[in-house]
């Protein structure tokens, strides 16, 4: 396996100083070693993965060194505009190395999310004319290609990409995702109170990842069906507009929206979308721990800003942070008659149970389900 320090010692060999993307689990060793040894302003988290080829982009302008820009195959959607119309040779030609984590690879089992862009993801990077290499699981190997791309990007002026498999790089260890003790309250407790205190009927939206998960299995344990749930179990970033979508069609008396902090960051101008609506069947909760939780536990600026100041900017009629379960109990007892939109940017612990399950439903019978849920 490619060892996550010496390849990054290569990069630093080769020049690149500068790193950008949001995260993914197949490269989670390669980003925490990189998060554990360069200085805190050359390595950002970006909300988007098109954020990450503009930040690039000013990089190079500055430096007149290719960054390296790193995301999911899933990212490539958000990546795509700012790859074409800025960084392509034939407009600003901006060189740059983006390493893409390959989920959904053809011949690897994956999650049905996964499946159309892993076996979409080359012919994608055909499409948009981008040179693309997949990366070898042995360090000497994958080196020397790193350098290959590296001189090719500046040669042509214009990014190239490595396509990164499961399994390619070795565990990195860092202590850096240490549970804040001060906040106890976990994600799947204050699913549970919520899930406890709506209506029956309400429908549930929820965001990719771990929020879907433990939605799901919840469910299970308090014998509630499924049926109101939609899972959005991928489109990162988008649940919230799913479920404006749905409390506009005006067949749910009460639409819970439950979204991720990274998530809702990611396409943060929803938000105002959702004020803009005014959608009184709307709940938005943001499960807030700072952390990209479903894929490694790096983290988001979630719990540096204010969520409710920002909704009540974009229009939502209430908004709050709750910091605590006696708090969210409070905030659930009027929540039911509530006028919406509603915001509660709930403060939560990172982390989630090492044995937690995976949905054993298919996205299109859930979908079938949720309908029929919607049509009462
Ligand atoms: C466009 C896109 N980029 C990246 C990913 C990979 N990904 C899946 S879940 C996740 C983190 C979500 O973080 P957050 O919304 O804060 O929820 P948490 O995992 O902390 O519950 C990421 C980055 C993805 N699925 N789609």
């Amino acid at each position: 396996m490619v060892n996550p320090l010496t390849f990054y010692n290569a990069l630093t060999e080769s020049g690149v100083d500068f790193y950008a993307g949001v995260p993914d689990s197949l490269l989670g060793s390669f980003c925490s070693c990189v998060a554990e040894h360069i200085a805190e302003d050359r390595h950002i988290i970006t909300a988007n993965e098109g954020a990450a080829i503009a930040l690039a982009a000013g990089d190079y302008l500055a430096s007149a060194r290719p960054s390296l820009v790193y995301m999911q195959n899933s990212g490539l959607g958000n990546a795509i505009n700012p790859l074409l119309s800025l960084a392509d040779a034939s407009v600003y030609g901006i060189p740059m190395l983006l390493m893409i984590g390959w989920r959904g690879e053809p011949g690897l089992a994956d999650e049905p999310q996964h499946l159309a862009q892993g076996k979409a993801t080359v012919a994608l990077l055909d499409a948009i004319g981008i040179t693309h290499c997949h990366l070898p699981k042995e360090t000497s190997e994958a080196i020397v290609m790193l350098k290959q791309l590296h001189e090719r990007t500046l040669e042509e002026n214009k990014p190239i990409a490595m396509l990164v498999s499961k399994d390619t790089f070795s565990e990195y260890k860092t202590d850096d995702n240490k549970p804040d003790e001060a906040i106890l309250l976990t994600r799947e407790r204050a699913i549970e109170l919520i899930l406890k205190a709506i209506k029956p009927d309400s429908s549930v939206v929820a965001s990719t990842g771990m929020i879907s998960r433990e939605l799901y299995e919840l469910r299970d344990g308090l014998k509630q069906s499924h049926d109101t749930d939609f899972l959005t179990v991928g489109s990162m970033g988008h649940c919230s507009q799913v479920a404006l979508g749905v409390a506009l069609a005006g067949k749910s008396k009460q639409v819970i929206c439950l979204d991720g902090d990274g998530a809702a960051l990611m396409h943060m101008g929803s938000l105002a979308i959702i004020g803009q609506a005014a959608t009184a069947n709307l709940v938005h909760v943001i499960l807030n721990n700072g952390r990209h939780d479903s894929v490694g536990g790096q983290p988001t600026c979630g719990l540096e800003i204010d969520f409710a100041t920002i909704a009540k900017g974009c229009g939502y009629r209430s908004a709050d942070i709750v910091n605590s379960e006696s708090e969210l109990l409070t905030a659930l007892e009027t929540l039911s008659n509530a006028e919406g939109p509603v915001l509660l940017d709930l403060r939560i612990g990172p982390g989630h149970r090492a044995d937690l399950g995976r949905p054993n439903i298919s996205p299109q019978d859930q979908k079938h389900a949720f309908m029929r849920h919607l049509e009462g």
